[in-house]
């Protein structure tokens, strides 16, 4: 009788134990508003509703908890549970990362999901070597240029102060022999107002975010590449969960993925619309200054392939050689 009444504490304390809600806190570096976060909000709402609040996903914005710099190590050491970073911002530490920066690689989306699902299964290996579980990625709209001028050519940018997010966009403005400075997207709109900087290659969601219209005129579509932001978690923090949790949470992931993707290709043109709204000029730049970014993009893919070695192989040599999804824009 003792027996059976000790073994039923004890698996009533384990039937508790597994039963106890557990909560994550997730950091990102981009504001409440941004549409990235809005889409995490909701996987958060999901992963609530899938595990019957076992697991609560608690969001901290706005490099409020952790900045956007800071993120991979943070979640390393699982000074946060799960975080969110850019992934071109982490290509110092995860070389293929970087690989959705490269200029003039991808200019549709349905090409950044081709390079996407390339990209996956090795980062997704790097990622587990350093204690990380890889949620999803979604990626920002295409990136063009924002300048305080109009854009001749490369003439333009001589002496100039350019913004920039990651190694890519610093390598971009020495090419074009700017100067870089650093500036989270948060306070862009800042930096126009006080005179910071002149120009930037960013997208035209990131514009309306920051209502640059305030500060500048001169929006070009180039496409030049698609920046993607992933989500993930300490795996420590993974193990923890339940197997049905883990499953409910793999769900609300893909389904943040998909939708974060379609946000992403309609925010494209809407942002684009509103800008035009807004009395910006939404052009392209000249096609003799076009060619000159192409080139600086090739220089650019070279340097990074010999930075990389051969994981670049993984990626680029499916990446080229499968057939194209659509035709590449003129
Ligand atoms: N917006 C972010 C990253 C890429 C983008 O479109 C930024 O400007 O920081």
């Amino acid at each position: 009788m003792r027996i059976t009444l000790s073994f039923c504490a004890i698996s009533l304390f384990a039937a508790t134990a597994s039963a106890a809600p557990t909560t994550w806190n997730l950091a990102t570096g981009y504001r409440a508003e941004s549409f990235h976060t809005e889409n995490l909000a909701q996987f958060a709402r999901e992963v609530d509703a899938k595990t019957k609040g076992g697991l609560t996903i608690q969001l901290h914005p706005n490099n409020s908890l952790i900045k956007l710099g800071d993120m991979l190590v943070a979640v390393e050491r699982g000074r946060v549970q799960a975080g969110e970073s850019i992934l071109s911002g982490i290509s110092k530490e995860l070389p293929i990362a970087g690989v959705d920066s490269i200029p003039f690689v991808v200019d549709n989306y349905a090409d950044a999901q081709r390079l996407w699902r390339l990209q996956r299964p090795v980062l997704e290996r790097q990622l587990a070597a350093r204690g990380l579980v890889l949620l999803y990625a979604v990626p920002w709209p295409p990136q063009g240029l924002y300048s305080s001028r109009p854009i001749r050519g490369a003439a333009d940018f001589k002496g100039t102060r350019m913004r920039t997010y990651n190694a890519a966009t610093v390598r971009i403005a020495e090419m074009l022999g700017a100067s870089p400075v650093d500036v989270p997207m948060p306070q862009v709109g800042a930096a126009f107002a006080q005179r910071r900087i002149d120009n930037m290659i960013t997208s035209a969601v990131t514009g309306v975010e920051n209502q640059v219209w305030n500060h500048l005129h001169y929006y070009y579509e180039l496409n030049a590449w698609f920046p993607k932001n992933m989500v993930y978690v300490n795996a420590g923090a993974w193990q923890q969960l339940r197997l049905d949790e883990r499953a409910a949470v793999q769900s609300a992931a893909q389904a943040a993925e998909a939708r974060g993707w379609s946000r992403s290709e309609e925010l494209a043109r809407e942002a684009a619309a509103r800008l035009r709204a807004q009395g910006m000029v939404v052009d392209r730049v000249p096609e003799d200054f076009e060619r000159h970014l192409k080139r600086l993009g090739e220089r650019f893919t070279r340097e990074w392939i010999h930075q990389v070695g051969h994981q670049a192989n993984d990626v680029f040599i499916p990446y080229f050689t499968e057939p194209r999804l659509t035709a590449r824009a003129p």
